[in-house]
């Protein structure tokens, strides 16, 4: 994939090595930094705030700087792994692509209520606190199908869905990477991710897509997509290639009640990798469709997760040419 374009702050080699030694460096010195006060953190304006803050008092961001920069969502409590994901994306991704990059984390050697300061670089950690949540909609334990998946990972599917994109966009951002802490590039990215995303005109982007996801980790998605465009009136882009029968008669959860040989794929986009349009996530029938997922609290129960969700999204909304698979080298998980 060739990308021609002018990136308007030349990053050096010397940089971004400078930044790994100083990531490597300011992780250690943070085990000792002090905790943020946790009513600070407590609704989404409130961190919204915070960040703001640190933004201000790190590198300089102007509104249209922050439109050209990728907000990286990084969730992690785990200091090993969250320094080599930091070494990896400023090693791999920064001298082509203006980053901040925001790491959430409930592990108190984490996050600072101080911005790290870097010439081009702001890495800010904030604290999950109050919004590391099991929704109501969740209801009681013994009502979640997939026992296998923990709470924890479910509440990362739920944060993703109902926090990051908000923050992201009330900040100013236009693009979100959302990415794991075992993500990593295995080479440079030599060029700009929003540029290729807004010359092609993409909504999303991912590294993987999967043909199926576990057979009992999807229950009642494909009746709530199928309620959902009856209700609303829509066709979908995609969704039905994805069908059999390739039409609302095959939207159907597979496997339920002796149907196995026909109903819903559960194709999805790996979420360890994935680049969303805020503009597009924001769009008024998009937003219903995640708000009609998270007042179920399906995505928790049944462990759709933000993966199976932002899949149905891009299945139900996008036309072929506004989604891109991107084939650069890539590995996950990696274990440090
Ligand atoms: N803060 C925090 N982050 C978490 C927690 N559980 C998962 N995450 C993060 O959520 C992201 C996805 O979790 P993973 O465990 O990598 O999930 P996965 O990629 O589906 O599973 P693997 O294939 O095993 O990597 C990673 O960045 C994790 O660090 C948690 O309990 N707390
Ligand atoms: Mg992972």
């Amino acid at each position: 994939m060739q990308v021609h374009h002018e990136i308007s702050q030349g990053r050096s080699a010397v940089h971004w090595l400078t930044g790994v030694i100083i990531v490597a460096g300011m992780l250690n010195k943070q085990e000792n930094s002090c905790r943020s006060d946790p009513s600070a953190h407590k609704t989404m304006k409130a961190s919204i705030e915070i960040a703001r803050s640190q933004l201000s008092s790190g590198k300089s961001t102007t509104d249209n700087l922050t439109q050209d920069t990728l907000a990286v969502m990084l969730l992690s409590n785990n200091a090993n792994q969250t320094c080599h994901a930091l070494q990896n994306l400023i090693g791999q991704l920064l001298t082509w692509n203006p980053l901040d990059i925001f790491v959430f984390s409930l592990n108190n050697s984490l996050y600072t209520r101080n911005a790290w300061e870097m010439p081009q670089l702001n890495v800010i950690f904030m604290s999950l606190y109050e919004h590391w949540e099991t929704p109501d909609q969740a209801g009681s334990r013994d009502l979640w199908t997939a026992s296998r998946f923990g709470e924890d990972y479910r509440r990362m599917g739920h944060w993703r869905l109902a926090f990051q994109m908000e923050f992201a966009l009330e900040l100013g951002y236009k693009f979100v990477l959302q990415i794991d802490d075992d993500s990593a590039f295995l080479q440079p990215i030599e060029y700009n991710l929003i540029q290729y995303m807004a010359s092609h005109d993409l909504k999303m982007a991912a590294r993987n897509i999967i043909a199926h996801d576990e057979p009992d980790v999807t229950q009642g998605l494909a009746e709530l997509a199928k309620f959902f465009l009856v209700s609303e009136g829509l066709q979908p882009k995609s969704l039905f290639i994805e069908c059999r029968p390739a039409n609302i008669s095959g939207l159907y959860t597979s496997g339920v009640g002796g149907t196995q040989d026909g109903g819903y794929s559960t194709k999805y986009i790996y979420g360890n990798f994935v680049i969303i349009s805020l503009d597009f996530w924001f769009q008024e029938e998009v937003q219903r469709l995640v708000k009609l997922v998270l007042s179920t609290g399906g995505h928790f129960r049944h462990r759709w997760n933000e993966q199976q969700v932002q899949s149905l999204v891009w299945q139900i909304f996008l036309a072929r040419d506004e989604f891109h698979l991107f084939d650069f080298p890539y590995e996950h998980p990696v274990k440090v």
